[in-house]
């Protein structure tokens, strides 16, 4: 395999390769890539917010907030300026450098709802935090729009493999995310773009996943990785939990792939053990959702999370352009 460290032509069987490394060898390649760009103790640190919560009209199959899965799940509309930067303001003191703020939408539609979504970025990219977004499909002047606002990134997920996409969501295409992530490349956004592990999907829907987000140029600035939070009511609620192991193996890939990219451990760590996440950030991930809630699911909270991090020696990168802290270039 070639040690090139960036690059944009993977293929299935390399990834596959360097997947299938004995543990230690994978384990190495991955704190050996993540040391050459990162402070290998630090942890970036954003905070969740679900701004519009609900009655999304998508039928993603692992999704609390579709219409089509019926989970009881309240609704909201939406939540006032002031209070969204108040939330902010606390997200902030609690050592958050990135406010994400989530809207359960199929696209955005142009008129009083987008007009507040500005506003509220406007707001909370006054406090100095990097605002992220996630709102759904957007058009080429929505993006613009947004970061004529004030927004650093932008939130959108490809999920899974091209192949067993259609298995989770048929309400909207692969094609359709991709559009929306060249939109938001072209207006100047950084890029935020993962996946799911654990939706039923085979070892090799993961490499196909990876190969997608990995052969995008340039590599997203972030990559969450989200371990499948398994909600009740919707159609993946019963699927097998994924072995730990394997996870730490997609995400020590992730780093090898993306070195230069945050690896984000997002959804489902209230159920990884402390060692499970320990061996995530040894294998690369240097970013995590804090706080008590993601959108709609509970997330570990503050108290576990500064503990975690203090046994481990680590620490909450104090600005992620804060070139001591996060990045070392
Ligand atoms: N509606 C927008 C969209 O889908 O792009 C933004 C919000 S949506 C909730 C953001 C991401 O959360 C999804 O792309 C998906 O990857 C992740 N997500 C949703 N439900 C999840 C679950 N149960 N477990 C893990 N990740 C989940
Ligand atoms: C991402 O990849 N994970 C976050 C964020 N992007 C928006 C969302 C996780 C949502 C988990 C289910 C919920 O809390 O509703
Ligand atoms: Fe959930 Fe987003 Fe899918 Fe809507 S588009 S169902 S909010 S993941």
């Amino acid at each position: 395999m070639t040690t090139q460290d960036i690059r944009h032509d993977w293929s299935i069987e390399e990834i596959q390769a360097t997947y299938e490394q004995p543990f230690p060898d994978l384990l190495f390649q991955a704190q050996t890539q993540h040391r050459k760009h990162f402070d290998p103790r630090a942890v970036q640190r954003s905070t969740l917010l679900s701004i519009k919560t609900g009655g999304c009209s998508e039928d993603c199959k692992y999704c609390p907030q579709s219409v089509h899965n019926d989970t009881g799940l309240e609704r909201h509309s939406f939540i006032p300026v002031e209070e969204v930067v108040k939330k902010a303001a606390e997200a902030q003191s609690e050592g958050s450098t990135r406010f994400c703020m989530g809207a359960a939408w199929r696209q955005v539609k142009d008129g009083k709802d987008f007009d507040h979504i500005l506003a509220i970025v406007q707001a909370v990219d006054k406090l100095g935090m990097e605002v992220c977004c996630t709102l759904g499909m957007l058009t080429q002047e929505q993006a613009t729009r947004l970061k004529q606002a004030g927004c650093h990134s932008y939130n959108h997920n490809l999920d899974t493999s091209p192949e067993y996409y259609g298995d989770i969501i048929t309400t909207r295409t692969y094609e359709d995310r991709l559009r929306t992530l060249n939109y938001v490349r072209q207006a100047g956004i950084g890029i935020c773009c993962g996946g799911i592990i654990g939706m039923g999907e085979s070892v090799r829907d993961r490499f196909g996943l990876l190969q997608q987000l990995a052969n995008q140029n340039p590599h997203p600035d972030s990559v969450p990785i989200n371990m499948l939070v398994r909600v009740e009511g919707t159609p993946l609620e019963l699927v097998e939990k994924i072995n730990p192991l394997e996870f730490v193996r997609i995400i020590a890939t992730a780093r090898i792939l993306m070195p230069k990219s945050l690896v984000r451990l997002s959804a489902g760590r209230t159920e990884m053990s402390d060692e499970m996440q320990a061996l995530c950030f040894v294998a690369g991930a240097n970013s995590i959702f804090a706080g008590e809630r993601l959108l709609t699911t509970p997330n570990p909270g503050e108290h576990h999370d500064d503990t975690l991090l203090q046994q481990l020696g680590m620490y909450y990168a104090k600005d992620t352009h804060d070139k001591t802290c996060a990045k070392w270039e």
